[in-house]
């Protein structure tokens, strides 16, 4: 079976696009609304108190996901960035259904709004890059919200999803006045992006068409369907 993790902060769109995929709804187990009202927690707690339950009952979800083989598997998951961490309660939860055969990757979302802002893509970049080496899956890059891009800013969009280098944006940074005194340190932070070598992103906008299936496509490349529908991987190397 094959399925897709949607990630990334809050307000980045994950739900929206899931809704777009797909019209199921399965909150069977726990809420976090429910945890609230209960325990008389906050939101973050609830939700971390939740993930919890999730990963003692991995085996319950992963029982819910084999009752409907041959289902593409979506799953909307929380922004806070807390639970992705390595051997944390999720990275658990996704190895338990990988071990059951399950070939599952990451679509990542960030808000383009954030292109605007070289301290902000910064940040971006760095958290979309601790997400693709802590959760340890095929990740797939995705600047949300394309439609409302705009390149009054510093570069198009193209600059960032190929980021060919990042010490272009410290060099704006540099200009700030009085982050001057930080030269040293953004210059550093923009070497640990590009060292990696790892990040790209794709532009989405839910409303076209067109980039959804673009989205879904790669989505698909990445956790291996698309090599299911055009048959076995070694008769695509033989007819090379
Ligand atoms: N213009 C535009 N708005 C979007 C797009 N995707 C999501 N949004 C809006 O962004 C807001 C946050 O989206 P949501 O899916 O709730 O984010 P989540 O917290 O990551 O699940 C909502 O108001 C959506 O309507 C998009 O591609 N274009
Ligand atoms: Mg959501």
């Amino acid at each position: 079976m094959y399925g897709v993790l949607v990630i990334g902060a809050p307000g980045s769109g994950k739900s929206t696009f899931v809704s777009g995929l797909s019209d199921m709804f399965t909150q069977e187990l726990i809420t976090v609304e429910e945890v609230m009202d209960r325990l008389d927690l906050g939101p973050n707690g609830a939700l971390k108190y939740c993930i919890e339950t999730l990963c003692e009952n991995k085996d319950w979800l992963l029982q819910k996901i084999m009752d409907n083989k041959d289902t593409y598997i979506v799953i909307d998951c929380p922004g806070q960035v807390e639970l992705y961490k390595s051997e944390g309660e999720l990275w658990k939860v996704i190895r338990h259904l990988e071990k059951a055969g399950i070939r599952l990757c990451a679509l990542h979302l960030s808000d383009s709004l954030y292109c605007n802002d070289p301290a902000k893509f910064i940040s971006v970049a760095l958290s979309t890059l601790a997400t693709m080496v802590t959760m340890e899956m095929p990740q797939v890059n995705i600047l949300s919200k394309a439609d409302l891009f705009s390149d009054a800013g510093t570069f198009d969009l193209e600059f960032f999803q190929w980021l060919p280098d990042p010490s272009k944006l410290s060099d704006f940074l540099n200009d700030v006045p009085g982050l001057e005194q930080y030269k040293k340190l953004n210059t550093a932070i923009c070497e640990v992006i590009s060292s990696y070598d790892l990040l790209s992103f794709v532009p989405l906008n839910v409303q076209n068409k067109e980039s959804m299936l673009h989205v879904i496509h790669l989505a698909d490349r990445a956790n291996g369907f698309s090599l299911t529908e055009q048959g076995d991987l070694r008769d695509l190397v033989f007819n090379i």
